[in-house]
């Protein structure tokens, strides 16, 4: 297979003026007819004329109205052209029934649906199908299904007909065509440019009563990027679409926003808080695409990271407004930890901007995502807010219908503020999670601080440079006062010491205040300290890591043997009782560490983790806790409880999550006779998932797992959630065997990736139980990714990043590991999605 190089990009040589494409729909045999008008690029080098092109059968093709023969391969056709503009048309068929990859355009429950981001749009007809070639296009569908949609303003219907005007040239990954027996839920919205737009979100029949929270969620984000970004939308239609078979979460397309079902779908019987949340900030992350993605667009796939980064920023802002910025930093920084850091700290590990790839599918990670949002944060502190603003508004202006590059990203904040950012690339193009290592030092009334950073090797790239960090640190008094508020120091060298005057007794320091950079900070300090933060630290964000880092190190000590720190029951006992503290955040600060994070601390430690004695000695310190703190978490239980109609506020939402973390303690207590008695009692997801998880973990929910599967087995996304609750929840030791059986459950629809990654994601995040010293996880999930791979190559490929952190563990369970790998990458006509991951994971 061939490498893609971001050191080889070249432009098209031409430019496409229209695009205008009829589909004539059949299951099995669609026909696409294109008429695509071209003309030379200026000061374009004139190359062979190729437009991409993938499992299509060609039945016609033109130039200017006359024949022609193309040569034709499996990835496109190549045919000699005029020099000057040309019309070239083309008739294809195409299978949307045989088409399981879901890329392309496929069938869902008999509707047509489409996903072309990134390279989908060749499997649809012959076309430069690059993100640097924008165009205007047309679209007309003829077909026997009610509801047929495409991107931009309808401009015509009748029956069996429907025409579409997309007037914002857009490259092809954002084309989309929907058709179907669907209905609408629908609303208005009045743009601040006073343009009045038809708003639908379009659903399988029955599933209407399910859309007002999505569509609250998009009435608020578009009041919100006007406010915050100036930006309003800019059609008359704004389509979102529910579909049950899907890759991702959703999708950016043009006025035609297509979603995963699982992230519009939502009621008070059938959400958790956990939906709700994710919907609202999905809906919204889609949303602001419509500038950050669609109307300034990326040249190429490398620059990825410069719409999806600046577009996970824009959503956590968002998020924050809504919900409240404090828990959502934790959340948004646990998450980080837990799949960017992890990426980064193993093979897969990769620059936000990579240089080089052989699958594209396989880029669309947690650090082009997640850290590539933490990019845009550091950014913003180096700036200012001020500095951001107008470098954000400059950024419109300037490459407005354009695709850009970092390049083009970074030149606008140096011109808007007149930084040098020479130094902050580095960001861009250097794997790794550097580590800030903090020491102090207090002589004669001067408190240093001396920090040095280090980021380990990376595939590829041996030797790392010192990059900018944003350090934000606040000083606290012997009181708990703030000495010094917070000021963010600029660590660009290896080593640099910063030195804070006129101090009678020496301050505490609170170092990487709100996670200011998305590095590892180690520094010395005694249990003291750590509860002296956790008590009085004035950021909310280094209170609760104060908390963490007791956590963490009880944790660890309990390996050892110890028994838990008085300091930790004191100090959690403290914050779970105080009422002037959000119950969201005290839900946050009573949340033990999870096994993998406690496996990459000791691997980085120089210790080789065991998953299994990690799970044991997370079990005896939450019953200890839970013994200590029996009092308070029984009363917390008792006052989190949010009667009335379930609401999925922030505010009900942080009680529940309170309660729930309280009887996650109180069942190693009581056996679980409360989460029985919340399970027969509960009249919302949240509530009734939270009670059956703890079940499972007990060993005692097999009359209420059955009782679940009775009520809802009509509903595919609550039975998502039966599935993965008992491979995520069970005991460690049942964890495959419940894999095993629950493949063979009738509802096991191996073929819907939802459904597919509710059994063997849920399986994933069960550490202990993927990792069993027998191995049975590992082999069985090797087993289905080698039957998925042929039929689904995009969700195989993702999820053998269940084996990236392989080289941490045992040599036992490291040659599992590595076997699974081997016998994936053996099997015969692999796609080159996972045969490239593969290929990395075992590099
Ligand atoms: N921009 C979208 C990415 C996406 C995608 C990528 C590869 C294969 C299937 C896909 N579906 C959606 C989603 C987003 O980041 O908003
Ligand atoms: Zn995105």
């Amino acid at each position: 297979p061939q490498t893609i190089r971001l050191a080889d990009y070249t432009p098209f040589a031409w430019q496409v003026e229209s695009v205008s494409l009829t589909f004539r729909l059949a299951p099995t045999a669609t026909r696409v007819l294109s008429e695509i008008r071209f003309s030379p690029r200026e000061g374009a080098q004139p190359g062979a004329f190729f437009l991409h092109g993938e499992g299509l059968r060609l039945i016609a093709c033109a130039i200017d109205g006359a024949a022609v023969e193309p040569t034709l391969t499996d990835q496109g056709l190549t045919c000699p052209v005029p020099t000057g503009p040309f019309t070239f048309t083309s008739e294809v068929e195409i299978n949307p029934e045989a088409n399981t990859s879901l890329n392309g355009l496929y069938m869902s429950n008999g509707m047509y649906c489409s996903q072309c981001e990134a390279e989908g749009f060749r499997r649809i007809t012959y076309y430069p199908d690059r993100p640097d070639v924008l165009a205007p296009f047309e679209v007309r569908i003829e077909g026997e299904a009610p509801v047929l949609l495409s991107n931009g303003n309808p401009t015509g219907s009748g029956k069996g007909w429907a025409t579409w005007v997309d007037p914002w040239p857009k490259p092809s990954y954002l084309f989309a065509l929907v058709a179907g027996d669907l209905v609408a839920h629908s609303d208005r919205f009045t743009t601040s440019e006073g343009r009045d737009v038809a708003l639908n979100i379009w659903v399988r029949p029955g599933d209407e009563g399910k859309c007002a929270y999505a569509m609250d969620a998009l009435k608020r984000s578009m009041t919100w990027d006007e406010e915050v970004y100036g930006r309003a939308y800019d059609l008359d239609v704004f389509n979102i679409v529910a579909v049950d078979d899907f890759n991702m979460g959703a999708m950016e397309n043009k006025g035609l926003n297509i979603f995963n079902s699982k992230y519009v779908l939502a009621s008070p019987e059938t959400a958790t808080d956990r939906d709700f949340e994710l919907i609202e900030g999905i809906i919204a992350h889609e949303y602001f695409h419509n500038w950050t993605g669609n109307r300034i667009t990326c040249r190429d796939w490398f620059q990825l990271c410069l719409k999806e980064g600046l577009t996970v920023y824009r959503d956590q802002q968002f998020s924050g407004d809504m919900r409240g910025h404090a828990v959502n930093r934790i959340d948004n920084v646990l998450a980080l930890r837990a799949r960017q850091f992890r990426e980064d700290a193993g093979p897969l590990a990769h620059p936000v901007r990579p240089e080089s790839y052989i699958e594209i599918n396989n880029f669309y990670t947690a650090t082009v995502y997640e850290k590539g949002a933490e990019l845009i944060g550091m950014l913003r502190a180096l700036v200012g807010d001020e500095g951001y603003a107008k470098a954000l508004d400059l950024y419109f202006t300037r490459h407005d219908g354009e695709a850009a590059t970092i390049e083009d990203w970074l030149k606008v904040f140096e011109d808007a503020t007149g930084e040098d950012l020479t130094q902050f690339a580095r960001w861009y193009s250097q794997a790794g999670t550097p580590t800030v290592t903090a020491s102090t030092q207090f002589d004669e009334g001067v408190f240093s601080l001396t920090l040095k950073q280090h980021t380990a090797p990376t595939p590829g790239q041996p030797d790392k440079e010192p990059q900018v960090i944003p350090v934000a640190v606040g000083l606290l008094d012997s009181n708990g006062n703030e000495a010094v508020p917070t000021q963010v120091l600029n660590l660009n060298k290896t080593e640099q010491t910063f030195d804070f005057k006129g101090f009678i007794n020496e301050p505490t320091p609170s170092i990487l205040r709100g996670f200011s950079a998305p590095v590892v900070l180690e520094i010395e300090q005694s249990t003291e300290t750590r509860a002296f933060l956790l008590a009085n630290d004035t950021d909310p964000f280094n209170r609760w890591e104060a908390g963490r880092q007791l956590t963490r190190q009880t944790l660890i000590e309990a390996l050892d043997g110890a028994p838990p720190r008085p300091e930790l029951a004191a100090g959690l006992g403290r914050v779970l009782s105080d009422e002037s503290l959000d119950p969201a955040f005290r839900a946050l600060v009573l949340s033990l560490p999870g096994i993998d994070d406690i496996a990459q601390s000791l691997y980085d430690a120089g210790r080789t983790p065991d998953p299994t004695a990690i799970y044991i000695a997370r079990k005896g310190v939450a019953q200890s806790l839970a013994a200590a703190l029996e009092q308070p978490l029984g009363q917390a239980y008792e006052a989190m409880q949010t009667p009335g109609p379930y609401q999925p506020t922030a505010q009900d939402a942080g009680k529940r999550a309170l309660r729930g973390a309280a009887l996650g303690f109180l069942s190693h207590l009581d056996a679980g006779a409360r989460a029985a008695e919340l399970f027969a009692a509960s009249a919302n997801m949240t509530e009734t998932t939270t009670a059956l998880a703890q079940l499972i973990a007990q060993g005692t929910g097999a009359a209420q797992i059955s009782a679940f599967a009775a009520d809802w087995s009509h509903d595919r996304l609550v039975m998502d959630k039966w599935f993965a609750l008992q491979t995520s929840a069970c005991p460690p030791e049942q964890a495959a065997e419940t894999a095993r059986n629950l493949t063979e459950h009738p509802d096991f629809d191996w073929k819907n990736p939802n459904r597919f990654r509710s059994v063997f994601g849920g399986l994933m995040a069960n550490t202990a139980g993927f990792h069993d010293a027998t191995g049975d996880a590992y082999t069985l999930l090797a087993d289905w990714l080698i039957k998925l791979d042929p039929v689904n190559p995009q969700t195989t490929a993702r999820m053998t990043t269940a084996f990236e952190t392989w080289r941490r563990y045992d040599a036992d369970r490291q040659g599992m590991m590595k076997e699974a790998l081997e016998r994936i990458k053996a099997t015969k006509g692999l796609s080159r999605d996972t045969s490239e991951m593969v290929n990395r994971l075992l590099a």
